[in-house]
This record gives C-alpha cells, sequence and structure tokens, in this order.
C-alpha cells in the first residue's frame, strides 16, 4: 500500500515563529494571546534592523562622495535606528507598559495606571555595535517582564523594572550574522529559529536546545587578563593549560555572537569585573539577564563569580554585572576559583 502523501508533509512541517509562540500558550492555561502579540512586535522589529543591517556596508558605496565620515555616521545610526525601531513596533501594542532600552537614560513609560501595559520589555538594540563596520555579527537582546503593581492608580515604573531575572517572562536575542537566527525562550526551553530571506519568515529550526554540558571553548577578552582578579587568572592559566579537554579561544567581541556560539558548542563566555570596570562591563537586565535565563533553560549555568545571575535584584536599570556563563561543568569550575575552593 502506497504512503499517504500527508504524512510525508507531516514529517516536515514547517514552523514559523509566530505559530511557535501560539504553540507555547497551551504551558500557560490563563494566556490571552496579548504575549503572543507582545512577541511578534520584536520578530517584526529584527527583521527591519536585519534588512538595514544587510545594507550596512552599502553606504560608503551609495552614500554622498565627500561626505567625511560616512561609516562611522552611519555605524552610529544604525544603533539608533534599531531602538526606534523596536520603540515604534513595541509602544503601539496596548499591553507593553514600560519599555527601556541601553540607549536611553530612563525607561520610556507608555501606560502610567489602571491595568493596561502589563509588560515590561527591556532591550539592547544593537549589541556588539562596533562590529558593523568589520563585517561582524551585531545582534539584539530582550527580556520581558510582567508589572507587580497591576492596581489602579499610578505605579512606580522603576520599581517595577528592578526585578530580579527569575522573573522574566521571556528572553532572546537575534543574531544578525551570516544568516539571521531568533533564540528564544518563555521558561519552557530554548527554541531556535532562522530567518529565510526570500518569505521574510523565521522557521524553526531546533526545538528544546540543550547547551553541551562541557566544552573545550573559552571567550575572554585576553587583553584584560592583567587587570583580572587572582582567581579569575588562575582559573584562566587552569584552563589553558589543561590537556583533557585540550581548550581553544574565541572572542568575537560581541556578547551575542560569543554566548550563541557558547550555546550551540559549549564552553565558557566571561567578561570578569576588571580595575576599568569594576562591578564588570555587562549590562544585567538586559544583556546577562536574559542570557542567563536561556542558559539555564538550556541546562547552562550563568553567575557573576558568587551569584546566580537569575537571583541578583538590580538597584538602578542600567547596572552592570561581572558574567560567567557556559556550560555546567566549566562554570562550575571558574566559581571553584572566584569562591577560593581553588587556587592552584
Ligand atoms: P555594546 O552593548 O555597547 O555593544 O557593548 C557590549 C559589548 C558586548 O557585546 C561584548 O561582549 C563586550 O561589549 C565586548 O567588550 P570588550 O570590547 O571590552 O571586549
Ligand atoms: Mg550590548
Amino acid at each position: 500500500m502506497s504512503e499517504h502523501p500527508i504524512s510525508r508533509f507531516a514529517e516536515t512541517r514547517m514552523v514559523t515563529l509566530q505559530q511557535h509562540i501560539m504553540e507555547q500558550q497551551k504551558y500557560h492555561p490563563t494566556a490571552t494571546g496579548e504575549f503572543s502579540w507582545l512577541l511578534s512586535g520584536v520578530t517584526q522589529a529584527t527583521k527591519i534592523i536585519a534588512a538595514k543591517v544587510r545594507r550596512a556596508g552599502l553606504v560608503d558605496i551609495l552614500g554622498d562622495a565627500g561626505h567625511e565620515n560616512v561609516q562611522g555616521e552611519e555605524v552610529q545610526k544604525l544603533d539608533l535606528f534599531a531602538n526606534e525601531i523596536l520603540m515604534k513596533c513595541l509602544a503601539y501594542r496596548g499591553n507593553v507598559g514600560i519599555l527601556a532600552s541601553e540607549e536611553n537614560e530612563n525607561p520610556i513609560v507608555l501606560h502610567d495606571t489602571g491595568a493596561a501595559g502589563r509588560y515590561i520589555v527591556l532591550f539592547d538594540p544593537l549589541d556588539g555595535s562596533s562590529n558593523i563596520d568589520v563585517n561582524m555579527p551585531v545582534g539584539t537582546i530582550f527580556s520581558v517582564l510582567e508589572r507587580q503593581n497591576t492596581g489602579f492608580g499610578p505605579r512606580d515604573s522603576l520599581t517595577d523594572i528592578l526585578q530580579p531575572g527569575i522573573r522574566q517572562r521571556a528572553a532572546g536575542y537575534v543574531i544578525y550574522g551570516s544568516s539571521t537566527v531568533f533564540v528564544y525562550t518563555t521558561g519552557q526551553g530554548v527554541h531556535l529559529f532562522t530567518l529565510d530571506p526570500a518569505s521574510g519568515t523565521f522557521l524553526l529550526h531546533k526545538e528544546g536546545l540543550e547547551m553541551p554540558p562541557a566544552g573545550k571553548i573559552y571567550s575572554v577578552n585576553e587583553a584584560n587578563f592583567p587587570d583580572f582578579e587572582p582567581p579569575v587568572q588562575n582559573f584562566l592559566k587552569k584552563i589553558k593549560s589543561s590537556k583533557e579537554p585540550a581548550f581553544t579561544s574565541r572572542y568575537v567581541g560581541a556578547l551575542v555572537a560569543d554566548f550563541h556560539r557558547t550555546l550551540l558548542k559549549g564552553g565558557i563566555f566571561l567578561y570578569p569585573r576588571t580595575a576599568k570596570a569594576p562591578q564588570g562591563k555587562l549590562r544585567l537586565l538586559y544583556e546577562c539577564s536574559p542570557m542567563a535565563f536561556i542558559a539555564e533553560q538550556a541546562g547552562g549555568m550563568a553567575t557573576d563569580g558568587e551569584h546566580r545571575i537569575l537571583e541578583k535584584v538590580p538597584s538602578s536599570l542600567h547596572e552592570r554585572s561581572a558574567l560567567f556563563i557556559g556550560s555546567r561543568n566549566i562554570v562550575e569550575e571558574a566559581l571553584s576559583y572566584t569562591r577560593g575552593e581553588r587556587k592552584d
């Protein structure tokens, strides 16, 4: 008997990001669909940013001859462009109450009273933007929180924002690399989508992604080594001299790209405290926390060297943190140094 053709189609079903988000609602029985509506704002914006990033290198060719520092200007403009697009795509979704971005000193409050504007979206619109002018990957990172105080009357927006990462309702990033990839979690695993440029659709590539429990890649800005605290230096010396496994080093200089590689291949990314950045360089709320949520959902780990990233309670919007993130085994090894259990 010949196989019914529909079974062949079912095996190779194409799932769009929007469909996937809708299907995830089954894990949240009280969901009304408004959360999917919010996330579709992020996907819409990142598609527009992806298209703009693709054209960034053409500016020198197409831009005005004699215009000074065209490329430098455009790199700066791309940051602002990404910021504006995200703001525009999210602001008119009535369920978003507050938007906060690396590019804006203060949060933008869209709904200040009443039950509207239940969600807070925090983002780094164009992470690693210094990579633009050398054709290296950049990305967008986002984190979604729910407002705690949903009663009537004015709310204190900063108190609503300063929640530990463990309370994130969703987190994700988009990497504008050799292809455009969207990775997200709502606390039910980590899912990866690739943008089909022909149809402009994000298609499911990997569901329930798991970070390898160990790995051979370490990723750090080695130029900062003399500035690291002795326990971090000792940890790095140890992994560099390890024979089993023998480590190799990779550093793109864009968190999105370095984290993405770590998620897929395992290993560790670290940005420890330095003399120049005594709290660390990366931002807790819209860089460390979303990546930590994704890492943990994929079976990995994220710490600042003392505390679990997801349990840190921020005290300001742009607070910085040290970050050690990646495969469980190796992050635990780093912790054994930073906690003073090992010194060798
Ligand atoms: P940005 O958000 O302004 O681009 O800065 C954050 C970036 C991260 O993407 C990256 O991990 C880090 O800064 C690189 O810093 P450094 O150049 O000090 O190695
Ligand atoms: Mg950044």
